[in-house]
């Protein structure tokens, strides 16, 4: 007897592939008789509905779907709803994310402030908190560490530094991915994130790529994006690699994205309402702060996309 045919069952886009979807649902949901082992989730190949397509809906990884004409036997099934998206992350496109963990290694590519700053301020943009997973430890002293921390603690952010050498915070790293229910790995290729997922979750093997000798950037390995399960119901996914991702947003807006200036702005204001914290009487924003240089050459880009600024 297959009790759930004509029924519903809500999912999560893990993956795309080809024209498919691929589907997860919880086990429970999915109980058939027809299926006598056990899974905790069952991944199901999905087409979509036509009238989604007529809608203009599209789907995403990390979109929450019903699927409708279940195939129990060849695990098949078809989406006829999308649920609204609680956030949405552009590049890589994964809807839903709760936590984008950003992988910035300490070296091997060496650590730039505004490649780094590019990830954590895309994130912000998302109306996503960032977490920094400082990568690759076992290459710098703990001195050299320490500077890093604290560096990034000036900036505003908490990280959580890693190494797979010698599993240093892999154990960390897991407990707060568990804690949120999809959470992203992003940062520059070769920063190690495809590693870390190989260590987190033992039985996938995924390619990683190595570092360029001669330019020490990492190659493009991961390709398209995929969402595993890590227990406690939360779900982690790799990213492709991509280095310099675009900034969009107001002027106005671009300050609050960093935390070291909205920390500034809550406590006291900027003389201007419209002020936008560049030679302006009665601003609050510490010119001194060492992210400044680089807030007011993307500011002067995004008012004047043509003039070069010369800073000084
Ligand atoms: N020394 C060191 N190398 C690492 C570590 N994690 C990753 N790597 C190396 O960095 C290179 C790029 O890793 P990969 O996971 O493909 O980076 P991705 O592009 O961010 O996915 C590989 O050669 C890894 O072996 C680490 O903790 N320490
Ligand atoms: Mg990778
Ligand atoms: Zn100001």
């Amino acid at each position: 007897m297959k009790k759930n045919k004509s029924k519903n069952l809500k999912g999560i886009v893990v993956a795309l592939k080809a024209n498919f979807l691929i589907v997860e649902i919880d086990y429970k949901d999915f109980k058939d008789e027809s299926f006598d082992y056990f899974y905790e989730k069952i991944r199901l190949l999905c087409t979509r509905r036509s009238k989604l397509d007529y809608q203009g809906l599209f789907i995403d990884v990390g979109d929450i779907v019903l699927v409708e004409s279940i195939d129990y036997k060849n695990k098949r099934a078809v989406i006829s709803e999308v649920e609204q998206r609680k956030s949405f992350l552009k590049r890589p496109a994964v809807a839903n994310v709760t936590l984008v963990a950003i992988c910035i290694s300490v070296d091997e590519p060496l650590f730039d402030i505004e490649q780094a700053s590019r990830f954590l301020l895309t994130a912000e943009c998302a109306n996503i908190k960032p977490l920094i997973v400082l990568t690759k430890i076992d290459l710098i002293t703990k001195n050299d560490l320490m500077l890093f921390i604290n560096k990034l603690k000036s900036w505003g952010y908490d990280c959580i530094p890693v190494s797979i050498h010698t599993s240093q915070g892999i154990d960390s790293l897991i407990e707060r991915f568990r804690k949120t229910k999809l959470a992203v790995l992003a940062g520059p290729s070769g920063a190690g994130k495809t590693s870390l997922i190989n260590q987190i979750i033992p039985n996938v093997s995924l390619p990683t790529s190595s570092v360029s000798k001669k330019l020490k950037r990492g190659t493009h390995t991961t390709r398209h994006v995929e969402l595993f399960s890590i227990g406690n119901g939360s779900l982690l996914a790799d990213t492709p690699g991509f280095n310099r991702p675009e900034i969009v947003c107001e002027p106005s807006d671009f300050a609050y994205l960093f935390p070291e200036f909205r920390t500034q702005l809550s406590k006291s204001k900027c003389k201007f309402r419209n002020c936008l914290h560049r030679d302006e009487p009665g601003c609050v924003v510490n010119k001194d702060l060492e992210r400044y240089p680089f807030y007011r050459e993307n500011l002067e880009k995004m008012i004047n996309p043509h003039l070069p600024y010369q800073a000084g």
